[in-house]
Formats: C-alpha cells, structure tokens, sequence
C-alpha cells in the first residue's frame, strides 16, 4: 500500500463525516391529524375559540405562521393525502375517493426526499392502502384503525399495542427522535393521528372534561340548508337525523357486547377490545351522563341540542389528545436540542362540521369543509406570530418540502412552494382561485359529486351529476346562505366565473371521465331506484 492510498479510507470516512455534520439543512416535522377543523384551533377565530380548546398548537402557532386560506382540493381523507404525497390533483394521481388504492409505485414526495438525503418516518393513519413506498420507517393504522389498543401494519407484519391511539402514535414518534433515526441526516417524520375522526372516542382521562361547561352553539344548528341550497337535500349528515345515539354517542352501551353487536357498530367493536381498567374509566364516566339525559325527558329540539352537547364535546375531548401530542412532540425536539433547526407543521386532512349548519363530517366544497389548519413554524425563517391570507391546498406541501430540502421539484408537480411566503414575500402573482373535485356518490353521507371554483371573494359549484349550480358572494355572505345562481344581477359575474372555472379545470388537465357513471346514477336517483 502506497503512503497515499493508506491514509484514503481514514480520510473518506473524515470527509463523509464532514458532509454529514454540515448538512445542515432543516428537519421537517409533520403532524397531520384526521378532521380536525380549524375552527376547533384557538388560533383561528370561530365559536370554540373561549374554550381554549389547543393551547399547544395555539404556541407553535405563536411562534410560526397561520394560514387563515388554506383549503384542500377534495376534502375526504384519503384523497387529501395522496395529493400530499403527490403534488397532484385527485384527478392525476389516481386516487378520487376513499374506496381507491392509492398506487405507490408512484412518484411522491417522501421518495424525493429520501434520494435527497433526508431519512423519513410515517406513523399513525395511512388511508391509502398497501405498504407505503418512501419511508425509512413506518407503522400504520389498517384503515381508519382503532382508538384503543389499536393495530398496526408494520415492515414486519401485524403489531397491537395497548393504549389510546394518540398516544400510541406520540410515542412511536417519540420513540423515532430519541432512539431511531440516524442524527448524522436530516429528517422528515410525518405524525398521523386518527383523532378526531368519527366515532370520536376520547382517552380515558379526557372523559370528564367540559363536562360542567355548555359549549357554545353554532349559529347554524337548526339551519334548513337546502331551502337555498338544493344540492343539500341529498345529504345523510345531520346530527338530528343521521347521528346516531348508540354508535356515535355512546349512550346506553352495555359491556354486554355480544348482544349487542348490531346497533352499536365500531362503538362495540373498540370496547370489546378494552381492557377491564379501560372500560370501567368508560362507563364510570358515561353512565351518569347517560342517567342525566334520560331523567331530562328532553323534547325533540332539546334533544338536538343534548346530541350537538355530546358530540362537541367528545370531538373537543379528541382534540385534546391531540393538542397533548403536540406539546409531547416539542418537548421532544427541545430535550434533543432539534427544536432550533425543525419545521414544525400542523395540519388536518379537511374540515369539519361541528353542528355548523346542523351537520357533521365534511366532503362539500362549502367554506367549513373546505378549509384546513395550516400552521407552521421556521425558526429563524418565519417570523413568529404571523399570519398569512394568501390561498395556499394542500396542492403545495410536496413541492414546499422539496424546496426546504433543496431538492429538484419535478414539472408535473401542480401546487406551489410555499417558500416565498414563509420568508415574508407576498408575491404579486400568486394564485388568488383554487380547484376543487370531490368525487364519492353515492356513498356514506350521499354528499353528491361537484366540482367548482372558489376566488378571494365568489365561490361556483357545479353538482354535475344533477347538473346543478351554486353560486356564493362569501364577502357579504360568510356562512354561505344564499345561493345567488338564479339571481338576474349576478349573471355577468357568474358567466365570467363559469369560464374560470373552465379554465383552471384546462390548467390542470382535469379530463377524467366524470360524465359516465354518474349520469346512470343520476337516472336512478331520479327514477327513485337509488335510495
Ligand atoms: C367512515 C365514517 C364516515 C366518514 C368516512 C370517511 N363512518 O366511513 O362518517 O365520513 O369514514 O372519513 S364510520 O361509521 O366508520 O365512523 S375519512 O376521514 O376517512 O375520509
Ligand atoms: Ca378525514
């Protein structure tokens, strides 16, 4: 051996060091949680905001940047997150709703981050099916999962783990920073709980909380939507009609579960896999509530308002959970000395009804839905307590991550980074309308297919399948109450309107095949055969 090729393997392992240690570029934390609306965040306003329902993500949000105009392009779950993984609109990426697969095979961002160099991590809620591609490490729930004791598809096959699932994921995520990934590269570690998604069973030590408070109502509860609205006279989304007392409200459940199976659905399923120490938390909390409604022989409306009480809180109690795991997760990064060089993001599939307009669950392109928490922190970038109002989808995380990562953004990529607007740029030309698809009808909750065109101001929806129009002025009309669309005065807008929409669906090569089915789903609708 020469003098010189002896001294090599020592200096190649210097230099790799060197490398690795002066990679320096940003470590992406990403929580992502299952229908959590933003306004259930005390960091946007809205009627939850006085009971301080998030202190934690209220903090990161202090110290990062709120998206106030932050909306999905399909707002059903699995859908959302594979235009996340993609950068890819609904239409592009194959996966229209939930009853697809997504195709792994595919381009995503995780993978171009690991070709990058970053080593990346998913736990918690997938929704798309299979094994996900582009992830170092993974553990995911087998569908919409389980909140207690859950299972989980793993590299090595099926795990079950005791606990409540927020905390279950937490501590994977936990269990990553401190013991498994490797410190020398940067990460990317997407955190996916299943809270609050229906039924929206707390954790055993959130079951008493707001029980001696009343949570405000939404001024819509006993709105008649589809008076204004016809497309809503299909819907199966009311906390009235459609919540249902057993299941999604846990009164008078037994833990005499096998006679019970049929009226209590994934309720019973769950809690027959409690333990013994779970279920007495559980009924030593429900039951006296349970007693209390039954000896307030509540009439119809009161009962409404009993239900609305019941769900709102549950869903506040989920979110209480998951506000707890952000709190976990920066204590995590401080402890480990990673909180000054990683963006923290927090963010929700879609929105949510929370008895706004007497509903629940999500999918129209109305503004609750519509809308996603998008909050996130760069220290030394974003400036903290920001907010923005540009319209940013969930179109952008991909290329926003690829860009962070300083890797190349491929062209068949559709959204925007969002770079320019956490360094405090307000480019001139950034986008002011989105694109909106949603395609599941019919399907649980009957909300009927529709795509539109939402601007800083207007908003037109085509219900294509019944080939109906809505059209919203949301400046004088927030809560989106009068349908302007057969309105003499507004037809100039409406055509011009019409032919935007005509032309972001050009813009991102929306040709896919909405015409076939639905129109034979349209028939039967109308002949009555559907329903
Ligand atoms: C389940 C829920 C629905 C919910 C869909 C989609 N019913 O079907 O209420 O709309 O998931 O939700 S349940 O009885 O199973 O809870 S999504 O967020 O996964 O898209
Ligand atoms: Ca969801």
């Amino acid at each position: 051996m020469s003098k010189t090729t002896r001294f090599l393997p020592p200096l190649i392992a210097l230099f790799a060091g060197i490398i690795a240690r002066a990679d320096d570029r940003p470590n992406i934390l990403f929580v992502f949680t299952d229908d959590h609306a933003p306004h259930a965040i005390g960091a946007y306003d809205g009627w939850l905001k006085p009971l301080n329902p998030t202190p934690e993500i209220d903090k990161l949000a202090a110290a990062g940047m709120v998206f106030e105009n932050s909306f999905c392009t399909n707002s059903i779950c699995g859908p959302s997150r594979a235009v996340i993984q993609t950068g890819k609109h609904s239409h592009k990426n194959g996966f229209m709703n939930n009853g697809n697969s997504f195709d792994w095979n595919q381009q995503t961002f995780p993978k171009l981050l690991q070709a990058a160099g970053y080593q990346t991590a998913i736990y918690g809620k997938s929704h798309l099916k299979g094994h996900p591609q582009g992830y170092d490490d993974w553990a995911v729930l087998p569908g919409q999962g389980l909140y207690y004791n859950p299972d989980f598809i793993t590299p090595e096959g099926k795990i079950t783990i005791e606990g409540h699932c927020t905390d279950v994921v937490t501590d994977m995520a936990v269990d990553y920073l401190q013991n498994k990934r490797d410190s020398e590269k940067p990460f990317m570690l997407m955190v996916q709980h299943k809270a609050p998604h229906r039924n929206w069973m707390p954790a055993a030590r959130h079951l008493n909380l707001y029980d001696d408070i009343d949570v405000p109502e939404p001024d819509t509860l006993f709105d008649k939507w589809e008076d204004n609205a016809p497309a809503a006279r299909h819907q199966e989304l009311e906390i009235d009609r459609h919540m249902h007392i057993n299941f999604d409200l846990f009164l008078d459940l037994t833990p005499d579960f096998e006679s019970d199976a049929k009226t209590d659905r994934s309720a019973w399923w769950n809690m027959k896999r409690m333990t013994d120490q779970q279920l007495d938390a559980w009924f030593a909390a429900y039951r006296p509530k349970d007693e209390a409604f039954h000896a307030a022989n509540l009439n119809h409306e009161e009962t409404v308002r009993w239900k609305f009480q019941r769900y709102a809180k549950n869903y506040l109690r989920c979110v209480k959970g998951v506000d707890e795991s952000v709190g976990r997760l920066m204590e995590t990064l401080e402890e480990l000395d990673l909180d000054d060089n990683t963006i923290v993001i927090y963010s929700s599939d879609q929105g949510f009804y929370i008895g706004d307009h007497g509903w629940f669950d999500k999918r129209w392109m109305y503004e609750e839905s519509l809308k996603m928490p998008f909050i996130i922190k760069w220290p030394g970038t974003i400036k903290p307590g920001s907010k923005s109002d540009k319209m940013i989808q969930n179109l952008d995380y991909a290329q926003t991550f690829l860009e962070i990562a300083g890797a190349p953004i491929p062209d068949d990529m559709q959204g925007e980074s969002l770079v320019p607007l956490l360094k405090g740029n307000s480019p001139s030309d950034w986008r002011d309308r989105i694109y909106y698809h949603y395609y599941e009808y019919p399907s649980v909750h009957m909300v009927p297919r529709q795509y539109g065109i939402r601007t800083e101001r207007y908003k037109l929806i085509h219900f294509y399948q019944f080939d109906e129009w809505e059209f919203y002025d949301l400046k004088n009309d927030p809560d989106e109450l009068t349908n302007l669309y057969e309105n003499p005065e507004y037809a100039d807008l409406i055509a011009k309107t019409k032919q935007e929409l005509r032309d972001l669906q050009a813009y991102y090569e929306e040709d896919s095949d909405i015409s076939e089915k639905p129109k034979k789903w349209q028939q039967e609708v109308r002949a009555g055969t559907l329903r």
